[in-house]
């Protein structure tokens, strides 16, 4: 049995604001840092639940991601470095919200619902980002593991993909890779390097790079991988924590809805940045071109840029596989229709959040996943990764090539979790092997221009989707209303859905201008009230 005495005792530590209602969304909690401490304990908690029931080790992340330094949350990290499956989500929200008196019928309802083996051992591997207030947080998690009995490995400073990476080899038996953050780097490197060689055969090209890194961990980890690129690739880092303030004026999430470059980055015309969200799970490119103009390079065109390569190495190495690339509604139009229509590849629209766009690229032999925001990165089914490595010794010639390059993509995405680190490697090694600049990726399809608005309503939960949200099922008549306002415009399409993390109903509208975007945005958002 538990004990629940233990629990009572350490929870008075971490006692829980009275009246305080939180819940387990697509990026886990997140709020204040302030009310987090009582969440934290109780997650510590339910990992190690969660750890006996699969037998398996857990992941705790002490992340906010791209939200301001003020704030904080955390995010479980199942078995095979994926998101909690949706029934914990229930539990983990049931859990937060107990009061302290309440905790321990609590805890007791879900082992006895999830028949959780309590004599099994538990070990929760717990990682945090760079916020001042992330090393208590993940103290008070380490103090909710410890309250069950459970084993910790605190991992310390990590991003929120690389804790995903040694969830999965941790539990794998190494398969997948070294569990350590040491592994991660001689995965990656080792297959960029490899990478690097097939694109200069024999030349010796040298590949720099403008990071920004958010202020926040991706900075540290950059540093430490740095040493295993032996020169292949050359980071310049910019707001890398020793000045600025996390996500403030940068980082991924800044540059995608300002559509602007971030604070302290100076380009050169053509030089090739990119930028990382606050965990290092995100990435988006850009470059200036001679006029001085700003292009934003984002989740769609690395997606598609991924999808082609991917898709002129089957061809080249004459295997038919199912490749697919799983998008959300928010992808630009003008993504899709390349895909569709001058790649051939085949498109699905997942809803928002990245367990959704996860679970649909399973169901590919190679599963392309993107989010428009630069979330994303590619799986590989077992089968099709153990043949490719066959065909890379039996082939022979530009086959073998191909299969050869083929073989140490797949072990350059980390298939855990999108990956800035990952997914940057990536794309220069696809520019390298391309020869590619950042222009002629850029000129694969125009975006089609688009605007996004956020309204603050009474309640958002009126508004339910269907069709991957771009359709609205309720309140009713306002999917006619979208559609009447749709049809004014050319190339146009709108969709609005109430936002995951955040109080407020999200619009999106695409046409053939800016001006019809904003002005279709604008008339949307309208027609929520
Ligand atoms: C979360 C999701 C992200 C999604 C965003 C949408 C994960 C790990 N993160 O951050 O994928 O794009 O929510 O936020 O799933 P919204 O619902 O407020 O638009
Ligand atoms: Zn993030």
């Amino acid at each position: 049995a538990m004990d629940l005495g233990a629990v009572t005792k350490q929870s008075a530590l971490h006692a829980k604001p009275s009246g305080l209602v939180l819940q387990y969304g697509t990026a886990g909690f997140r709020t204040k840092a302030q009310h987090l401490d009582h969440v934290m304990f109780r997650m510590g908690l339910l990992a190690v639940l969660r750890s006996k029931q699969t037998r398996s080790t857990i992941g705790v992340m002490v992340t906010a991601s791209h939200n301001p330094e003020e704030d904080n949350g955390v995010k479980l990290v199942d078995p095979l470095g994926e998101m909690l499956a949706p029934s914990w989500e229930e539990h983990a929200t049931r859990l937060a919200n107990a009061e302290d008196q309440d905790l321990p019928g609590v805890l007791e309802s879900i082992s006895v619902e999830e028949a959780v083996p309590l004599r099994q051992d538990a070990i929760v591997v717990i990682g945090r980002d760079t916020r001042p207030s992330s090393e208590k947080l993940s103290q008070s998690v380490r103090d909710g593991v410890a309250a069950l009995g459970g084993q910790v490995h605190d991992l310390g400073l990590l991003t929120t993909p690389q804790l995903h990476y040694v969830v999965c080899c941790q539990n794998t038996g190494g398969r997948y890779g070294k569990a350590t953050t040491e592994g991660y780097y001689q995965k990656l490197s080792r297959a960029f390097l490899e990478l690097a060689k097939q694109a200069s055969c024999g030349g010796d090209e040298h590949r720099t790079i403008k990071v920004d890194c958010a202020n926040g961990v991706g900075a540290l980890k950059l540093r430490e991988l740095e040493p295993h690129l032996a020169q292949a690739l050359s980071l310049q880092l910019v707001n890398d924590g020793t000045k600025g303030k996390l996500n403030h004026l940068c980082g991924a999430d800044f540059v995608k809805s300002h559509q602007q470059p971030p604070q302290g980055m100076e380009m050169k015309s053509s030089e090739r940045c990119c930028s990382f969200d606050g965990d290092a799970d995100r990435i988006v490119y850009y470059y200036c071109d001679a006029g001085g103009r700003f292009h934003l390079i984002d989740g769609d065109k690395i997606a598609t840029l991924i999808g082609t390569f991917l898709q002129e190495l089957l061809l080249e190495i004459g295997e038919s596989l199912n490749l697919g690339v799983v998008q959300t509604a928010y992808a630009n139009g003008s993504s899709t229709r390349y895909l569709e229509e001058v790649m051939k590849v085949p498109v699905y629209c997942a809803k928002t959040g990245v367990k959704h766009l996860h679970h649909k690229a399973q169901e590919f032999d190679i599963g392309v996943y993107f989010e428009a925001n630069g979330h994303g990165t590619v799986l590989f089914s077992t089968s099709v990764e153990t043949k490719i490595k066959q065909l890379a010794e039996e082939l022979e010639d530009e086959k073998r090539k191909a299969a050869k390059i083929l073989g140490n993509m797949i072990d350059l995405f980390n298939q855990a979790a999108g990956d800035a680190i990952s997914d940057m490697l990536v794309v220069e090694a696809i520019l390298a092997l391309k020869g590619w600049t950042v222009q002629q990726w850029d000129a694969l399809y125009t975006d089609l221009p688009n605007r996004q608005l956020k309204v603050k309503v009474a309640d958002r939960r009126v508004i339910s989707t269907t069709d991957a949200e771009t359709r609205a099922v309720t309140p009713p008549g306002l999917q006619e209303a979208i559609d009447g306002l749709v049809q004014k415009y050319r190339l146009s399409r709108a969709f609005v859905r109430p936002s995951g993390t955040e109080d407020v109903v999200r619009v999106y509208a695409e046409a053939d201008s800016q001006d019809s975007a904003d002005h279709l945005a604008h008339e949307v958002s309208l027609a929520v009230f």
